[in-house]
């Protein structure tokens, strides 16, 4: 493979033809602004920007320095070239307008901007998670309905890896793409061309402290996952646990290896916690075009039609076979 496709280049040859320049140049507003974020993640450390800033979002969860940098950033590269007519963030309880004196452009942007927040003090992998859809109202600036649209109309979706090196991962509905950003040239170079979802799986990746507050049904398909042997289901594969905490490292690890990253409601929680715009949303439309699915144990994900901004599902991403196991487990009586 050619080592040096630059993401401008691919994103370029590579368009849907209805694109017309303009999704690419908000794909590349993008990839320049998880340089940016990369080159602050990379060096948080050395400039005190570790930490909490003192503010809580939305979701009620302290907001770390870099969640609020990466949010500005990627509203601010993507509020003036007149492509987006409206962005929603995770971080912020309502739309982001396009300011009046900046053109409009055809697309909503969604994004988490710095998804594993948890992990962003302690040197864990962390990620942004992004989402395009075609505006649906093209008179206005942007309304709620312009990003309140299922998955399976997005036109492009993708993520930021910043881990032991920064890779941004994207499909436009063309298959799934990766890119790994080389720091000397300070360029995403073709890494991960039409990336497959492996078969056997090899991991499971699910936070089992919680495991006191699933239903039953629940258990068993965890307890199956942990390869233990459970009436009427099928013989249990053989996976290996990986748990990061960071939704973006997981769903990673899981599509170049193969896996399941499941985050299940609770008995009292029965939304769960992952997002269905900033998170659940993007990822399924990538695990579909990787040959994989997203399920919320009922329904697919990627046709859920969201009704408001910062909705959460329950979410079971990742190989076919296993997220189907995760369906019929759930719904046993
Ligand atoms: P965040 O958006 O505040 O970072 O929360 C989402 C994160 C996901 O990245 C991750 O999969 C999950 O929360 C981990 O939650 P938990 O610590 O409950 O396992
Ligand atoms: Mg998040």
């Amino acid at each position: 493979m050619n080592k040096f496709v630059t993401i401008e280049r691919f994103i370029l040859d590579n368009q849907p033809q209805t694109a017309k320049g303009e999704l690419t140049s908000l794909l590349y507003d993008i990839a320049l602004a998880a340089k940016i974020i990369s080159y602050k993640v990379n060096r948080a450390g050395l400039q005190d920007i570790l930490g909490r800033v003192g503010s809580t979002n939305i979701q009620g969860e302290d907001q770390q320095k870099l969640d609020v940098f990466a949010d500005r950033i990627i509203f601010q590269l993507c509020d003036h070239p007149g492509r987006v007519c409206v962005m929603a963030s995770e971080e912020h309880k309502e739309l982001l307008h396009i300011p009046t004196h900046y053109e409009k452009g055809n697309y909503a942007l969604v994004y988490d901007p710095l998804d594993g927040s948890s992990n962003i003090d302690v040197n864990v992998n962390i990620g942004t998670i992004f989402g395009i859809y075609r505006a649906k109202n093209w008179e206005e600036r942007g309304r709620k309905e312009d990003v309140l649209q299922p998955a399976r109309a997005l036109v492009a979706a993708g993520y930021v890896l910043y881990g032991s090196s920064t890779m941004m991962v994207y499909s436009t509905g063309q298959g799934v793409h990766g890119f790994t950003l080389d720091p000397e040239l300070g360029e995403f170079l073709l890494s991960h061309q039409d990336i497959r979802l492996p078969e056997p799986p090899a991991y499971y990746s699910i936070n089992a402290s919680y495991y006191h507050y699933w239903t039953p049904q629940m258990k068993a398909y965890a307890d199956w996952l942990q390869g233990h042997e459970v009436a009427n289901a099928p013989k249990p594969l053989k996976l290996s646990a990986r748990y990061i905490g960071s939704l973006v490292a997981d769903f990673h690890r899981n599509l170049l290896c193969g896996g399941i990253f499941a985050y299940p409601a609770e008995v009292n929680k029965p939304e769960g916690k992952i997002r269905l715009l900033y998170e659940a949303g993007p990822l399924s439309f990538l695990i579909e075009q990787a040959g994989g699915r997203a399920s919320n144990g009922r329904e697919n994900i990627i046709d859920i039609q969201p009704t408001t901004l910062h909705q959460r599902t329950p979410i079971f991403i990742g190989n076919s076979y296993l997220v189907e196991q995760a369906e019929k487990f759930l719904q046993r009586m």
